[in-house]
């Protein structure tokens, strides 16, 4: 026995978080692949790295010194139960299996309970950073038992990536936490995605500008409070000429957005969880929408406003204060959508029984993953302030940029109706904040309608108890059993 860690699935994800290891003082990395082409490949690509191959699960098992520690990483779903019922039977107690890949977090949860009979220990580990974060440091998030973690705890440290000093990893809590917060993760990026293509088409339609000018805009923006990599790597595409048509490639590309499903995972959740995501959901939604084009061929001639955008474009200072207001529009809705977000993530650790930190969870998002942003320390603040915090946008620093942006969210959520441009996440950001700080909701008329139909009954501003009202009968109200 050799190696102090092995990974088992040497796809992409895999060979490059293999590499990470490997490049770290102290590490001897055991690698296998299901076929033996992807080993093989690993070790003539990469002499440099010391690798200690294996062609069977048995030999794997024996290359690693104990406690043995394996991270899987290979396609989530079945592959995942197959390597983790090889790695059970040529383990031993003690030994710890993690999985790398976006699983689940119910799976995790399962899996973390039947592996843990056989007195292995199990971590389901959320990693976001995609190809290039896994091998020069992803943010990592691992669940699983404190045993687990004080022996993965400094590798993974010495892997991850570094924000201001400190590694993007924290145990965030125990059996499927890691990958619950991976999902959430994901789930902001959907949305934070979404609101970058809102604002770009907003500009374009708004001002006539190229894709090119446009990224201008953006690396400007990415100087500033919305400095972040979605931002900077938008500048980037919005830059990018096609080599064959000469056309801007943003132009060229199928607006039909695809998915793997961690957004979708992250608004069902959230529905069990009775959290409004709605700039997640919207998010999602929007994918599936460019992703109709039978739907969207026969809706084209749809009646629209007689007014738009693109008639006349906005010049000069125009435009510069039009570019202004979608600037604070974006960076309010932004606040929105990661405030559901962690809304989500604490729903799910009071629900599944996790001590998850926010604030710690907020720091490991600042480097290596994908919605990395200096926004993350804000978060950060607002949570080592007050860790009970119960809406994150009421942060008094997230209550001053809202302030700020006010009047520009409006206009821009009121210019994109008007123009009969699609905002969702725009507009369903701002119908939240408005729902949040409503002093009273239509909610009163939804409980007398549901009392009317079904009996449901309804509770009174003035006096406890639960009341109904005999709709077809006299009409008076009379004190109900409570049936929500
Ligand atoms: P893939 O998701 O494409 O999976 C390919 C790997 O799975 C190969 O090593 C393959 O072995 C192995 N595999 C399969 Br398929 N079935 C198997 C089985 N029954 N037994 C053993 N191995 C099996 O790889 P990836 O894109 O590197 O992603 C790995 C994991 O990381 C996934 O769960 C993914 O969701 C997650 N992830 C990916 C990213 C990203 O940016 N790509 C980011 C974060 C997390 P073979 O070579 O023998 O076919």
């Amino acid at each position: 026995a050799t190696a102090n860690i092995g990974v088992v699935g040497l796809a992409v994800m895999g060979s490059n978080l293999a590499r990470n290891l490997a490049s770290r003082e102290g590490n001897t990395v055991a690698v296998f692949n299901r076929s033996r082409s992807k080993t093989d490949e690993l070790l003539e690509a990469h002499p440099e790295a010391e690798f200690v191959p294996s062609f069977s699960y048995e030999d794997f098992a024996a290359s690693l010194s104990k406690p043995r520690t394996a991270i899987i990483m290979v396609k989530a779903g079945r592959p995942t139960d197959f390597v983790i019922d090889e790695l059970v039977k040529v383990f031993e107690p003690g030994d710890i299996i993690v999985d790398g890949g976006n699983a689940l977090f119910t799976d995790t949860i399962r899996r973390e309970k039947a592996v843990r009979e056989t007195g292995i220990n199990y971590v389901g580990m959320g990693v976001s950073g995609g190809e290039e974060g896994a091998l020069l440091g992803p943010s990592i998030m691992p669940g699983g038992s404190d045993e687990a973690w004080a022996t993965l705890g400094p590798i993974l440290k010495s892997i991850a990536a570094v924000a201001e000093g400190e590694p993007c990893v924290t145990h965030v809590g125990h059996d499927g936490a890691g990958h619950f917060v991976k999902m959430v993760h994901n789930g902001i990026e959907y949305a934070d995605m979404q609101l970058i293509a809102e604002a770009y088409d907003l500009i374009r339609h708004a001002t006539g500008k190229t894709p090119a000018e446009i990224a201008d805009v953006f690396a400007e923006w990415n100087r500033g409070e919305l400095e972040s990599y979605l931002i900077e790597i938008t500048a980037e595409v919005l830059r990018q000429v096609d080599a064959e048509t000469g056309k801007p490639l943003v132009d060229i590309i199928l607006d039909q957005a695809g998915a793997k499903g961690t957004g979708a995972w992250t608004v069902q959740t959230a529905l069990d969880l009775g959290v409004p995501v709605s700039g997640i959901a919207e998010a999602t939604f929007a994918r599936s929408l460019s992703s109709h084009p039978e739907q969207r061929e026969v809706s084209r001639d749809l009646p629209g406003p007689d007014v738009s955008f693109g008639v006349e474009h906005l010049t000069g200072e125009d435009a510069d204060n039009i570019i202004e207001q979608v600037r604070l529009a974006l960076y309010a809705s932004k606040i929105v959508a990661y405030s559901q977000g962690f809304d989500e993530i604490r729903a799910g650790a009071k629900q599944y029984d996790w001590a998850i930190d926010l604030g710690a969870v907020s720091k490991i998002f600042r480097g290596g993953c994908i919605i990395r942003a200096q926004f993350l320390n804000r978060i950060a603040e607002a949570y080592d302030a007050e860790p009970e915090l119960p809406v994150l946008l009421t942060a008094p620093y997230f209550v001053e940029a809202l302030g700020r942006a006010q009047s520009p969210w409006r206009n821009i959520v009121s210019l994109a109706a008007a123009a009969g441009i699609p905002a969702p996440a725009f507009s369903s950001s701002l119908a939240y904040y408005d729902g949040l700080r409503a002093e009273r909701l239509p909610a009163a008329l939804i409980q007398g309608q549901r009392d009317f139909f079904g009996a449901h009954t309804y509770r009174r501003i003035d006096k406890e108890g639960t009341f109904h009202t005999l709709w077809s009968g006299d009409r008076t109200e009379i004190e109900a059993e409570d049936t929500h």
